[in-house]
């Protein structure tokens, strides 16, 4: 009797002949992926129709999850853990005379998002398969994923993520299912059958292809759907639907106008060229994703008037928006339903996620382009808009001094959030914090209206990518200690804390810590080619480049402490490796200045006779899922350091917790909950509250450069940006220095500072006691569990979306 890993290696070997008339000996680790892949795919398929079929059969009610972003990073390993085949595959591998780990590394991450957002949409993904939810995503198919970040001389340099150049995977090609998507155009209307008809006519019709993608549930044998489109011209486009003449050049522009709009995902900056693309790209998703939906309902015979019962649609901040009115629009004009009759249905069916507060980040198009783009939908959102301040005048008198500031359309402008809170049944904040300020404060007038519709639910990571399967020699201790059914359920992390003090356990933790330090300080040499000392403190920054999140606070500490060594030489304290990880978006100046910075201070401190031995400076090139995976086990240290207010949740500080690292941070979205459950006494706490932050911008009342002139460290550091101490041409640091003594500092990095640097040096205290360390440590890994994504989509499940695993399983 063969085991199951000599049986796999059978198979395996079977394909690898059938699919590439190759033998063992001549495979490439690249075949060896692309073979895993197509043995692991006859299961994982075999389960997606049975998924669907149970699915159809119990008539269950869907969530799909709508986004412009989903970060997936690669799949093989979490998909193989989730099987429950990880330990096979790589055992089977070995024996065929293969390193696992570099046949997994083949796989081209999927960058199909920014950060965060985007993140967090694939760990919902993972946990809704995983508890059973009937719930697919609706994304984008771009040919091009977030660029691919090169340093060169210091420098961010940006480059084509052409993640499709193998073929990807784990797509499946869905032709059958094509729709059609119309653009431009002009509307006409006519009185026929009693009612008001719409037609459309001159539209540029844009053909929707879905690409298919399992999404592998853990040990359930539930597979459920992630549909990215793609846009493909159409070959009759001038013969039937246009009046222009059908030349062969004009048609070739109309193919390529029509390839563009799944071609790029865009950077979240609001900088970008090309608007209009961006726009034409969110109504693709909306159109494409609700007709497939409607068509499905359709088959199955479903009255539209209960659509509501059996789909819900949630959408990942307002760039799928236009699912309101595209929603009307194919009620309306497609299914012959009355106005009352379709907005009753849409704001039944519709639920909206709020990610920001920041002002520069809420979107608004201008109505304009949105008329010239879609114009029935145009129509649409003026007649919403119209009856909402209709009802706004009439059921709100205290309010209508307000109108102009609530109304979807003012000034030439949509604003998105407003018609997403007006077209939705569920609006909801990502943590505790960030739900209250927009409750409060940024969206206070529509609380008063909707007071029903506002909820919290507080972001979560899926604890099998980012500790089973990133960090599997914690995973391993873990379960010896206390069993494995935190795998099941992550609250039961909490079992682990009655270990916290017990010096056993705590050595074990440490030596866990070690070895995955060891293997990254490999990685970082073998990258950047610079030593690092594995005893030192690996602090650590990962996250989208930007004002708010301040790694410029950072830099300035690491400059005071370069300073410190320079001015005494015998300084004692904890040697300490700073690790960066970020991309700045293309067209973001000042964040593009920050890299620079920190690439020219490693240069400064990590060659330094006086300071190399106590501190390193790393920035990772190219931050992306995979390298993620590979910090995240290895740090000590957890940089969550935005002004308070402007981070809504944070995802990345639930990871770190998770493999055991502490947070130094401030009290902003979701680091608030981190200390409810650990305590004041098991974090690093500083700077401004978020009360305090309002307040100053209230009053107008900071004024920067007082702290410059009366903090000697500060005069200190930001005196070497003007003299040119870090490099000779550094305008770029110039322009950091203006933005904080001309600008004032939006961001209070000076106002912070004394506080940070005074946190810091809590963390090098504590540290030096490495008992009550790990002792901290094991208290985040034990309180981390309310921060798997499990628990938050139970909450999504039960207080949004009302949908359940089905009943026959
Ligand atoms: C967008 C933009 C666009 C214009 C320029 C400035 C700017 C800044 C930020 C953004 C972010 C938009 C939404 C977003 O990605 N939010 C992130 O969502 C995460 C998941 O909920 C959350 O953890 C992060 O705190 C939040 O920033």
């Amino acid at each position: 009797m063969k085991n199951q890993a000599e049986q796999l290696e059978q198979e395996l070997t079977e394909k690898l002949t059938l699919t590439f008339g190759k033998q063992l000996k001549e495979a490439t680790t690249k075949d060896m992926f692309q073979v895993v892949c197509l043995v692991m795919k006859e299961s994982i398929h075999a389960n997606w129709q049975k998924t669907k079929q149970l699915y159809r059969e119990t008539n269950s009610k869907q969530v799909y999850y709508f986004s412009m972003e989903f970060l997936l990073g690669r799949l093989v390993e979490s998909n193989l853990l989730n099987m429950g085949q990880l330990e096979t595959y790589q055992q089977a591998l070995r024996s065929l005379g293969f390193d696992p780990e570099r046949v997994f590394m083949e796989e081209h991450d999927a960058g199909l998002g920014n950060g965060g957002l985007g993140r967090l949409a694939a760990c919902f993904l993972d946990s809704l398969a995983s508890l059973q939810l009937p719930g697919n995503g609706m994304g984008i198919r771009y040919k091009y994923g977030l660029f691919q970040q090169k340093v060169v001389d210091g420098y961010q340099v940006e480059l084509p993520d052409y993640w499709l150049k193998d073929e990807y995977m784990w797509e499946t090609k869905r032709s059958d299912r094509t729709v059609e998507v119309r653009f431009g155009g002009t509307v006409e209307t006519s009185f026929e059958h009693h009612k008001l008809q719409f037609h459309h006519h001159d539209y540029e019709r844009v053909l929707a292809i879905p690409y298919d993608v399992p999404i592998v549930g853990f040990q359930n044998e539930t597979v459920n759907t992630l549909r990215l489109w793609s846009a493909e011209s159409t070959a009759n486009h001038f013969h039937f639907h246009s009046s222009r003449g059908h030349d062969y050049y004009h048609y070739l522009d109309y193919k390529r106008s029509v390839e563009k709009i799944s071609e790029f995902l865009y950077p979240d900056d609001s900088t970008y060229a090309g608007k209009v693309l961006r726009l034409k790209q969110q109504y693709f998703l909306v159109s494409a994703g609700l007709q497939s939906i409607l068509q499905q309902c359709k088959q199955k015979a479903l009255p539209m008037e209960q659509l509501s019962r059996h789909v819900v649609l949630q959408i990942n901040d307002t760039h799928p928006s236009l699912v309101v009115p595209e929603l009307m629009r194919l009620l309306l004009d497609e299914e012959g339903l009355g106005w009352d009759e379709a907005w009753a249905i849409t704001t039944e069916t519709v639920a909206y996620t709020n990610h920001t507060t920041l002002n520069e980040a809420l979107e608004t198009w201008p109505k304009d382009m949105i008329e010239m783009l879609f114009p029935r939908i145009y129509l649409i959102i003026e007649e919403i808009n119209e009856r909402f301040c209709q009802s706004l005048w009439h059921d709100y008198p205290e309010l209508r001094d307000k109108i102009a500031e609530l109304a979807i359309i003012s000034y030439d402008q949509i604003h998105m959030a407003h018609l997403a809170i007006v077209g939705s049944f569920s609006v909801n904040g990502v943590a505790e914090l960030h739900t209250r300020i927009l409750k409060e404060r940024v969206m206070k007038s529509f609380y008063t209206i909707f007071p029903e519709r506002f909820t919290n639910k507080t972001n979560g990571i899926t604890h099998r990518r980012w500790l089973m399967n990133c960090n599997p020699g914690l995973a391993r201790l873990l379960t010896e200690a206390i069993g494995d059914s935190w795998i099941k359920d992550a609250d039961r992390l909490a079992d682990i804390i009655p270990f916290s003090s017990d010096r056993g356990f705590q050595e074990a933790i440490a030596e866990v810590k070690h070895d995955n330090k060891k293997k990254l300080a490999a990685y970082i040499y073998q990258h950047a080619r610079i030593p690092v000392n594995e005893q030192s403190i690996f602090d650590v920054q990962i996250k989208r480049l930007h004002g708010y999140k301040r790694q410029l606070l950072n830099v300035f500490h690491i400059i005071h402490l370069y300073q410190r060594c320079l001015e005494n030489p015998a300084l004692e304290f904890t040697p300490r490796t700073f690790i960066f990880g970020a991309k700045a978006a293309p067209g973001y100046t000042f964040a593009k200045h920050v890299i620079k910075l920190i690439n020219a201070v490693a240069d400064k401190v990590n060659h330094h006779p006086l300071v190399k031995e106590k501190l390193k400076v790393i920035f990772l090139e190219n931050y992306q899922v995979s390298l993620a995976e590979r910090i995240i086990p290895a740090a000590d240290i957890s940089e969550q350091i935005s002004t308070a207010s402007k981070e809504a949740s944070g995802t990345g500080n639930m990871k770190l917790m998770m493999n055991g690292a502490l947070t130094i941070g401030t009290e902003d979205g979701a680091n608030v909950e981190i200390q409810q459950l650990v305590g004041e006494e098991n974090i690093f706490t500083f700077g401004l509250t978020s009360d305090e932050v309002f307040a100053l911008q209230q009053h107008g009342s900071y004024r920067a450069r007082d702290y410059y002139n009366q903090d000697r460290r500060l005069q200190q550091i930001l005196d070497l940006f003007v003299n040119e101490h870090f490099t000779s041409d550094d305008v770029e640091f110039k322009d950091i220095f203006y933005s904080l003594l001309y600008n004032n500092d939006e961001f209070f990095v000076l106002k912070d500072f004394d506080s940070y640097v005074h946190a810091q040096r809590c963390v090098d205290a504590t540290y030096r006691n490495q008992e009550k360390w790990l002792e901290k440590s094991i208290i985040n890994i034990g309180r981390s569990g309310t921060f798997a994504s499990d628990r938050t989509i139970r909450e999504y499940a039960a207080d949004i979306w009302n949908i359940h695993p089905p009943a026959s399983r």
